[in-house]
C-alpha cells in the first residue's frame, strides 16, 4: 500500500475548509492507503498561542479526528512534538533549504505581511517543518487544500536536491493530493479570501462544532450579490464557494444542483444548504462529545500513535544522519 501523510494545527476551531479540503478526504481513501495523520502542535507555536489552549486544541481536534470517521485498523493518529524526530529532521533540512526558495513562499507573506520585523523565525520555517513531517514517514501521498499546494512542491524541492546532492535515494518524493472540488472554501463574510481558523471574525466560517441555529444565522448572512441567480460563476465568489460547499457534501454535479434551483432565489438555496450541513454535522457532533468525555482512552489513542510511528521516524533520522556524518 501506498503510504498517506498529513496534519492539521490545533490552532483553533476546525472549519469547514479543514473538513471538506482536508480531512474529510483523509476519511474517504483510508482504506486504501497506510495512513499517518497528526495533529502539528510545533507548526502550532510558530504564531502566538496560549499554552493551555494549545494543550486543549490538541485533545480536541484528536476528538473530531475519531468523529469524522477515521478509523484506527487504517490510520495512526498522533501528535507532532510527542516524536521528537520531527523536530531534529526538521533542523538539518532547513541546513539543506536556500533561503531563496523560502523567500517564495505565499503564505509566510500574508502571515507576516502585517509586522514583518516581528513574527517568528519559526513562521518562517514553518514549511521546512513540514517538508520534515512528510519525509520522515516516506508518505507517498499528501492530502491538503489548495492552499498547501505550494508547500509541498517545497517538499518535494528539497527532497529532490538533498538525495542529488549525496547521490542516494534517502528520501521519497511526495505528491499533493488536492480534490477538484471543495480544494478551497471561502470566507462566508468576504468571499474573496480562504476560510479560515485565524480569521478575527466568526461569521467568516462555519465550525465543525457550530450548532444548527449558529449554522442557519451564518448561511444567513453570507455573502452573496444583487444578481440573484444560484449557478456557479468565478466573477460572482460568494454565491460560488456556497454552491461549491454544497457540492461537496451533497456529492451532486454542478449542472445537477444549477437545475434543481433554476427559478429559485437565494434564501430557498440558503435555507436547503442550512438542511444538509446540520445533516451532514451532526452526527459527528455528536461523536465528538462522547470521545471528547473519555479523555483518559483519548490520551492512550495518541501515546499508541506516536508509539507506533516512532521507529520509522527514527531509522529516517538515523539514516540521514549518517548520510550527512552527523552522530
Ligand atoms: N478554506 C479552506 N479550504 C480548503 N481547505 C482548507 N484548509 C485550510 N483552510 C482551507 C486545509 O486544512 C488543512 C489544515 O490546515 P491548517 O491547520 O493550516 O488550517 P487553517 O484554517 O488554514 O489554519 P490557520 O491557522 O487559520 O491558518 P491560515 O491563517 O493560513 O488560514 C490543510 O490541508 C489545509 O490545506
Amino acid at each position: 500500500k501506498k503510504r498517506t501523510f498529513s496534519g492539521v494545527q490545533p490552532t483553533g476551531n476546525i472549519h469547514l475548509g479543514n473538513y471538506l479540503g482536508a480531512i474529510r478526504n483523509w476519511v474517504e481513501g483510508q482504506a486504501q492507503y497506510e495512513n499517518i495523520f497528526c495533529i502539528v502542535d510545533l507548526h502550532a507555536i510558530t504564531l502566538p498561542i496560549d499554552a493551555r489552549e494549545l494543550h486543549e486544541n490538541t485533545r480536541k481536534l484528536a476528538a473530531l479526528y475519531l468523529a469524522v470517521g477515521l478509523d484506527l485498523e487504517h490510520c495512526k493518529l498522533f501528535v507532532q512534538s510527542h516524536v521528537q524526530e520531527h523536530a531534529e529532521l526538521s533542523w538539518i533540512l532547513n541546513c539543506f533549504t536556500p533561503m531563496g526558495w523560502l523567500n517564495r513562499m505565499t503564505q509566510f507573506k500574508t502571515k507576516a505581511a502585517d509586522d514583518p520585523d516581528s513574527v517568528s523565525n519559526g513562521l518562517y520555517s514553518y514549511p521546512v517543518l513540514m517538508a520534515s513531517d512528510i519525509l520522515l514517514y516516506h508518505a507517498h501521498y499528501v492530502p491538503v487544500g489548495d492552499d498547501q499546494r505550494q508547500h509541498v512542491e517545497l517538499t518535494r524541492d528539497i527532497a529532490q536536491r538533498f538525495n542529488s546532492l549525496y547521490k542516494q535515494p534517502v528520501f521519497t518524493l511526495p505528491q499533493a493530493q488536492i480534490r477538484d472540488v471543495a480544494a478551497r472554501i471561502m470566507s462566508l463574510s468576504e468571499p474573496t479570501k480562504k476560510m479560515s481558523k485565524s480569521d478575527p471574525d466568526p461569521q467568516s466560517r462555519i465550525n465543525l462544532l457550530d450548532d444548527p441555529k449558529v449554522i442557519k444565522k451564518k448561511i444567513g448572512r453570507a455573502q452573496t450579490d444583487s444578481e440573484r441567480l444560484v449557478k456557479f460563476d468565478p466573477q460572482r465568489p460568494g454565491i460560488t464557494s456556497l454552491l461549491g460547499i454544497y457540492q461537496a457534501i451533497t456529492g451532486k454535479e454542478q449542472a445537477v444542483i444549477e437545475a434543481e434551483f433554476e427559478g429559485k432565489g437565494y434564501g430557498d438555496f440558503k435555507a436547503t444548504l442550512t438542511e444538509q450541513l446540520v445533516a451532514t454535522l451532526e452526527p459527528i457532533q455528536k461523536r465528538y462529545y462522547e470521545y471528547i468525555n473519555d479523555m483518559g482512552e483519548l490520551e492512550n489513542i495518541l501515546k499508541q500513535g506516536a508509539d507506533a510511528v516512532r521507529p520509522s521516524a527514527q531509522e529516517t533520522v538515523r539514516n540521514v544522519k549518517t548520510v550527512v556524518g552527523l552522530g
